[in-house]
């Protein structure tokens, strides 16, 4: 029942049958300079045998914040195939090469990823469209970087960073989302000296660089210095 046959099934067998047909979306594959080059499934993006190739692809990652500024954490549910039962930001995906979603262009496909954004917030999260308007997301910066999974998957991503703030209705769908929180960033920082909590490999990274500095000038001024980065940030 595979569009690609016994490789398919054979990669993917004992995988939740959702997820498993998740992997099928087709991603956007890019060269080193962010330019579109081509296409191919999540799940051939998502192999380690072709990220050692130097097989990349584009990604969003949403960090959403609450009027009081805190950010909303997910868990990956157990069924991703994927980093699962990790805590990450508020949600991740991909721009598939879907009208309105590619763009080769810097402004373009800043837009594609908004569209993405709100398709998967309502996904994984059931936020409704209307709570997280295209015009509200802040483009920051993309970040470039590479993480195994398991040995079998990983990631290799050009990442678009997006911030939003607003108050949203949550209704999380459970074969994407085990848990949610609402944290600030004294609470964040607590949480990673939990020993059994894990964490996204690009969580991490954005933690370790950018996202501390930002979110203690969200909705001041000073954080548009922060916007729409042209250069791409190699973690
Ligand atoms: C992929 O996230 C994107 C990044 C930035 C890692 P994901 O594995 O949550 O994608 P999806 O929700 O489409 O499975
Ligand atoms: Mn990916």
């Amino acid at each position: 029942s595979t569009s690609n046959g016994v490789a398919q099934s054979a990669e993917l067998a004992g995988y939740d049958d959702e997820q498993v047909r998740l992997m099928e979306e087709v991603c956007i594959v890019l060269d080193n300079e962010d330019r579109p080059i081509g296409s191919a499934s999540k799940k051939t993006c998502h192999l380690m045998t072709n990220i050692d190739k130097g097989l990349l692809h584009r990604a969003f990652s949403v960090f959403l914040f609450d009027a009081e500024k805190r950010l909303l954490l997910q868990q990956r549910a157990t069924e991703k195939i994927t980093f699962p039962d990790m805590w990450t930001n508020t949600c991740c995906s991909h721009p598939l090469g879907i009208p309105g979603e590619t763009g080769a262009e810097l402004d373009a496909a800043v837009m594609g990823v908004k569209r993405a954004a709100q398709r998967k917030l309502n996904q994984e999260l059931g936020i409704k469209a209307e709570q997280v308007p295209l015009d509200k997301f802040e483009f920051f910066t993309r970040i470039h970087y590479k993480a195994p999974s398991d040995g079998k998957w990983g990631e290799h991503e050009i990442d678009y960073i997006l911030f939003i703030q607003a108050d949203v209705d949550l209704e999380p769908n459970p074969n994407e989302v085990r848990d949610t929180k609402y944290v600030s960033a004294e609470d964040l920082k607590a949480m990673f000296k939990q020993p059994e909590l894990t964490f996204t490999p690009w969580f991490k990274l954005i933690c370790n660089s950018m996202l501390f500095e930002w979110w203690s000038q969200l909705g001041t001024p000073a954080l548009d210095k922060y916007k729409g980065e042209t250069q791409i940030r190699r973690m």
